[in-house]
């Protein structure tokens, strides 16, 4: 029998939210959001941390980001940006390859324009994605003939994804640098993140750092905690939403 899904994020710290953290978080709210720039980055860091805390996902109901909610399994990400980013490509390839941003900003750019559907059923329509898709760096690299999965991991240290090579090739598959038609912040997993539009946003591994090619899927983080390794948009989980894709 398939283990009951964890709720996320709440599982990952292990820790139950306060009442006095999830108040304090509301009273913060009802302030409102001033926009004197270092307030507002010192208070989308608090609301970012006690997202990431909150298994009742109430602190996502606040002004952080137009629907989104910050998610992170680790409780502390390193900042990269286009000096210091690095993407490597290995596994069963031909040509292994490291990707700079440069790099990736002078690949063939697609953009496209779906909802974004959690797991934990929040939904934000109509969000511009836009970067390389997968299949351009798989084809760059040779793929071998025995591989049949994709695994990847992230500069936060922890958070992991796969696919199929097959998903992995589809078209709405991006290795993606902009957002909402901005760069790739580091909140929603910047500079460089996957994106998986037919998929549970979990598959979006945020802060993508390396893909490797293996013969067989390895599960990711959340896969190893209950999730739907094919994380079809309605047709996984024990969910019905609308598809994405
Ligand atoms: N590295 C990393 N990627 C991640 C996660 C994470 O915790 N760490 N959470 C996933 C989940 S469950 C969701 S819903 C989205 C959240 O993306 P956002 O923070 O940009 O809203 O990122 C996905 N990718
Ligand atoms: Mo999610």
């Amino acid at each position: 029998m398939k283990p009951e899904p964890p709720e996320e994020p709440g599982e990952a710290g292990g820790t139950p939210v306060g009442r006095r953290v999830f108040l304090g978080t509301l009273a913060l709210g009802a302030l409102g959001v001033v926009a004197a720039p270092p307030l507002q980055r010192g208070l989308e860091a608090f609301l970012g941390s006690a997202a990431d805390k909150d298994p009742t996902g109430l602190t996502g109901l606040l002004p952080n980001g137009g629907g989104f909610r910050y998610y992170s399994v680790a409780s502390s990400v390193p900042h990269k940006n286009a000096t210091d980013y690095r993407l490597t490509v290995d596994g069963l390839v031909d040509r292994p390859a490291t990707y700079t941003l440069a790099d990736l900003r002078a690949l063939p750019q697609t953009r496209m324009v779906k909802d974004v559907q959690c797991v934990t059923g929040w939904r934000v329509p109509g969000t511009p994605f836009e970067g390389v898709r997968l299949s351009v760096l798989l084809d760059a690299a040779g793929v071998k003939a025995k591989a049949g999965a994709l695994r990847f991991t992230c500069f936060d240290g922890t958070y992991t994804e796969s696919l199929t090579l097959a998903q992995a090739r589809r078209a709405d598959v991006l290795v993606a640098l902009r957002m909402q038609d901005k760069d790739l912040g580091h909140d929603h997993g910047g500079p460089v993140r996957l994106y998986v539009a037919p998929m549970y946003f979990y598959k979006s591994a945020k802060w993508l750092s390396g893909i490797t090619v293996t013969e067989d899927v390895r599960p990711g983080y959340w896969e190893d905690r209950g999730y739907d390794i094919d994380a079809w948009v309605g047709k996984s989980n024990g969910r019905d939403d609308e598809p994405t894709s």
